[in-house]
């Protein structure tokens, strides 16, 4: 049957390319595609050079890019309802006897799969099918997950071959029970502009029985790109079952004193300076979205799980994130989604230049002052703007990408959207309160990067509460568990780029991070002394002030100091309640010890505010 059904749909180039695959799961899959989507055609590519040019020429030509004029450079608009994440339509298809807990979104597996198959159904009359092989972190490496993608939108497609390692060789190698991911996508019925019309039937339904993802009617990356955060989902729920972690997080390496490097990873919700972290000037960048990490002979290790950015572009200049802004302006692959463009050049907010007075963007043509069917201003790029590019183009890429191995995680850093709570950067007693009070505490004011309402204080566990298929309190005490048998655990940090004064002004520059990174790398390696603090150890004043000097030619006064280490008593005790009311009430099992370190850490804070107030000077200390 299954073999009838692809002998008769697809030609035979394509077919001789998908059965020289001789995974009968595989073919199983395609058929139940053909059967469902009714495609008039069938394009299977291969890892080879021929098969990625078509994909970008497809692309080109009406597959939802357009050619702008430095080679290579292509934009690419969603519709301007289809922006974000749609972090409400995502759901998890809930067999009859599995629990996930109410914080996670989920409808009843049967009717989910009823559903979504109703709108996928003959979604691709009259278009080709692209079925592609990619391969999550470094193929043949322990951390390998290979994947199969449909889609009818070759800008799908091409995005995921700029992000991901090829797979269809690998994927030849699989046994005919060896686990793989698939996608299935159709941006649906699209209008005059290439953008899917019926967005508000959007769905993104996620079948952890089958490790498949469904989507449609949207084409934004974050809705569409299987191996992205689709795959994460996936990804996690195996994780679990198999005793490693993946995550929400950068990789890096941080340039210590003598050349030395010391590889960081980094978990922050989205829009909350994940990407310029990884990309800081005179560091070098493994990877800037997501990783995977596993323990090998008492040591932590980690891999990116892609090979190139979806990065914001909102703010990207020369003077602030100069590495991505000069890989943005020379030939090569790179797709600019929802910027303003004139010329054929991409415009966006903050790129540190005049932006033209016309333009199209995601709305339209584009003028100063054009308001939406709201009356609110459209502004020229959309603040979820993005850019698509490979990690290799980039002056600073780390030369351990592609080690199969991944790298030594020296250690782990928890950020947030946060205007007057946690100090620039503090590092956690130990692992357990690194995971519990940092990672499982994080409160983030949410940002465009998902559809919905903006600047709200939000709960989002190690910044991955969108991506977490499993009940929390199993997923903290993985990532609990995660460092049992390793000798040096990584030391766990929070950071907080966005604290605020009275008057609402940022209290601290945009480089200034890169002090708090490099702060941290000596940490690690047990060159700095720390102040402790009811919450852990935050720096010494003259150990910022040496490298402010050292690392951004700056004075770091000892009243700016005190302005940002200030223990904010009365906010962190806020802080703890909110986030445990969350666990009591919405996540039934939660671990015993995360109430017990809540606890622990509120004792020290109250016995603090007994003797220094609800303000404590990090000169007090
Ligand atoms: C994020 O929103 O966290 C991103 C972009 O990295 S995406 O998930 O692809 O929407
Ligand atoms: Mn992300």
């Amino acid at each position: 049957m299954v073999n009838t059904i692809l002998e008769s749909t697809i030609d035979p180039i394509n077919l001789k390319k998908l059965t020289a695959v001789s995974n009968p799961k595989l073919h199983a899959f395609i058929a139940e595609a053909i059967e469902l989507l009714k495609p008039s055609k069938v394009l299977v590519v291969t890892d080879s050079k021929e098969d990625l040019a078509n994909l970008r020429e497809m692309a080109k030509n009406g597959g939802g890019e357009i050619p702008l004029a430095i080679p290579g450079h292509t934009y690419h608009f969603d519709g301007p309802n289809d922006q974000g994440r749609d972090t409400f339509s995502t759901r998890y298809l809930l067999p009859k006897d599995m629990e996930l807990g109410e914080s996670l979104n989920s409808i009843d597996r049967q009717q989910g799969l009823d559903e979504i198959r109703g709108l996928l159904k003959n979604a691709m009359k009259g278009r080709t099918m692209i079925v592609c092989f990619w391969c999550l972190c470094p193929t043949g490496s322990d951390f390998a997950i290979s994947c199969v993608q449909i889609t009818d939108s070759p800008y799908v497609a091409h995005s995921e071959s700029i992000l991901y390692r090829p797979g269809y060789e690998q994927f030849k190698k699989l046994g005919p029970n060896d686990e793989f991911f698939r996608f299935m996508h159709s941006e649906g019925q699209t209008d005059e502009n290439g953008c899917s019309i019926h967005w508000e039937k959007r769905r993104v339904y996620i079948d952890l029985i089958d490790n498949t993802v469904y989507s449609v009617n949207t084409q934004y990356a974050g809705n569409t790109v299987g191996l992205k955060k689709l795959a994460l989902r996936l990804a996690i729920q195996k994780a679990s079952k198999e005793g490693w972690l993946a995550e929400h997080m950068f990789i890096m390496g941080a340039k210590g004193p003598g050349g030395r490097t010391t590889y960081f990873a980094g978990a922050f919700p989205s829009a909350c300076g994940k990407t310029s972290t990884a990309m800081l000037p005179g560091q070098t960048i493994i990877g800037d979205d997501i990783a995977y990490f596993r323990k090998r002979g008492g040591r932590v290790y980690a891999a990116n799980v892609e090979q190139g950015i979806f990065g914001i572009i909102g703010d990207v200049n020369p003077d602030d994130d100069p590495v991505i802004f000069k890989a943005l302006q020379s030939p090569g692959e790179v797709i600019f989604g929802n910027v303003l463009i004139a010329d054929g050049k991409p415009y966006w907010e903050g790129m540190g230049c005049r932006l033209p007075e016309r333009g199209i963007n995601f709305q339209g043509q584009w003028y100063p002052g054009k308001k939406d069917g709201d009356g609110k201003e459209i502004p020229p790029s959309h603040k979820n703007a993005r850019y698509t590019i490979r990690l290799d183009a980039l002056a600073n890429l780390d030369p351990e990408l592609e080690n199969p191995q991944g790298v030594p995680v020296g250690g782990i850093i928890y950020g947030g959207r946060d205007s007057d709570t946690l100090v620039p950067v503090e590092q956690a007693f130990n692992w357990t309160e690194g995971i519990i009070a940092k990672g499982a505490s994080i409160e983030s004011e949410t940002t465009a990067a998902t559809l919905g309402q903006h600047g709200v204080r939000k709960f989002n566990i190690m910044a991955n509460q969108d991506f977490v298929s499993i009940p929390l309190g199993r997923y903290i005490q993985n990532n609990l568990d995660f460092a049992k048998g390793v000798k040096n655990p990584p030391a766990i940090f929070s950071v907080n780029y966005f604290l605020r004064d009275e008057n609402n002004k940022f209290l601290n520059g945009k480089l200034d991070k890169m002090i708090w990174l490099l702060w941290a790398e000596l940490r690690v390696n047990g060159d700095v002394e720390a102040l402790r603090t009811p919450t852990g150890w935050i720096p010494r004043w003259e150990d910022l002030a040496a490298l402010f000097a050292e690392k951004l030619g700056k004075t770091y006064t000892q009243q700016d100091y005190v302005k940002q280490f200030t223990v904010r008593v009365a906010n962190l005790l806020d802080k703890f309640d909110r986030v445990e009311k969350i666990y009591r009430d919405k996540v039934p099992d939660t671990p015993q010890i995360v109430y017990e370190t809540f606890a622990a850490i509120r004792r020290r804070l109250q016995d603090a505010r007994s003797r220094h107030g609800d303000f404590i000077s990090p000169l007090e200390l």
